[in-house]
């Protein structure tokens, strides 16, 4: 299949992606041009709403439905600024939409939002998920009744600047030779709307059972965690940020230890770099962004999909981005 850019009207980014009822739905986070500067911070992605997207047939040519905006930060009492990257799990009848925002003293915390439909749109609860920080919340519904979630990042995300799930007077960022800031994984409570546990680090292994370092950055985790399960094993994908790839980790659980596998996709135009692997009518595919619309702008980026195939050892096969 073709690359095919799923919004062309529109900038949105960080697709989080679920087949809910048959139908394909796409949580992205919508870009636009706040004018604020570019920095390290991520200051440039001022994000104030979301919108949902659906396609019911074929995703290499089917309509694409924009349902409008289904959640905005003017409706989320606790908000500072900022929402970035969201994601949405079904249990018992609703649907519930998990996302970063920065609460009014500049810090990330995760919240969430209830619907009944997958389309929205989402009442936000009035406080953030208790013990929450960073960003970038995946959730996985493993199919047993249990809801995990997947989230953190580095710079801009805040990441560094928790260790054991607690804030640090200032951000820590470990020697090139130490292990990498991990992810984190936690259950979610029955009700969906807290944690069941304290977060745990998700730990990411090379083929020699050694820890990635915080030195290897082209393959340790730095934002974007994704989850998916093929053949009964547990995919954790990811962005190595600063080095501009996806790349993937294998496990046997949903906690891990995860085995690094390989890189899914090498770097696109623009520097973030973000995705959801899901698997529609029999085919697989890696939904994500480039800046090739808006001619190189990191800070307005456009919903992309291409196939995503698998070998027969279950290895994925790497895609080329929009950078070569
Ligand atoms: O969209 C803002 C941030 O950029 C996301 O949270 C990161 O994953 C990166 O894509």
């Amino acid at each position: 299949m073709k690359t095919r850019y799923l919004v062309p009207d529109d900038y949105m980014a960080d697709p989080a992606v679920h087949i809910f009822n048959d139908k394909l739905y796409i949580y992205p986070s919508h870009d636009r041009d706040s004018g604020i500067p570019e920095n390290d911070n991520g200051d440039h992605f001022d994000m104030k709403d979301y919108h949902v997207f659906s396609i019911a047939e074929e995703v290499e040519n089917g309509a694409v439905i924009d349902h409008g905006v289904v959640l905005q930060t003017e409706d989320i009492i606790w908000a500072g600024r900022q929402l970035w990257d969201c994601d949405v799990a079904f249990k018992d009848g609703k649907y519930y939409m998990y996302f970063p925002l920065k609460d009014k003293t500049d810090i990330f915390r995760i919240g969430v939002a209830i619907a009944d439909r997958p389309e929205g749109p989402f009442i936000p609860q009035s406080d953030p998920i208790r013990g929450s920080y960073s960003i970038d919340p995946a959730v996985l519904d493993d199919g047993d009744g249990n809801f995990y979630m997947y989230f953190g990042g580095l710079w801009g995300g805040q990441l560094q600047r928790y260790r054991d799930n607690k804030a640090l007077e200032s951000a820590v960022f470990p020697a090139d030779n130490e292990p990498a800031i991990p992810s984190r994984v936690v259950k979610l409570s029955p009700d969906m709307l807290q944690f069941a546990e304290e977060p745990r680090p998700l730990i990411i292994l090379d083929k020699d059972g050694k820890p990635l370092t915080a030195g290897d950055n082209e393959k340790r985790f730095f934002e974007a965690s994704w989850m998916h399960k093929y053949n009964g094993k547990y995919y954790f994908s990811y962005s190595t940020g600063d080095t501009h790839l996806l790349c993937y980790a294998t496990g046997d659980n949903p906690y891990g230890p995860f085995t690094y596998q390989g890189v899914i996709l090498t770097p696109v135009i623009g520097w973030t770099t973000h995705h959801a692997i899901v698997e529609f009518k029999g085919k697989w595919y890696l939904f994500h962004h480039d800046c090739v619309p808006s001619g190189g702008v990191t800070w307005l980026r456009s919903l992309k999909v291409i196939e995503l195939e698998y070998a027969a050892d279950g290895t994925i096969k790497t895609i080329e981005g929009t950078a070569k």
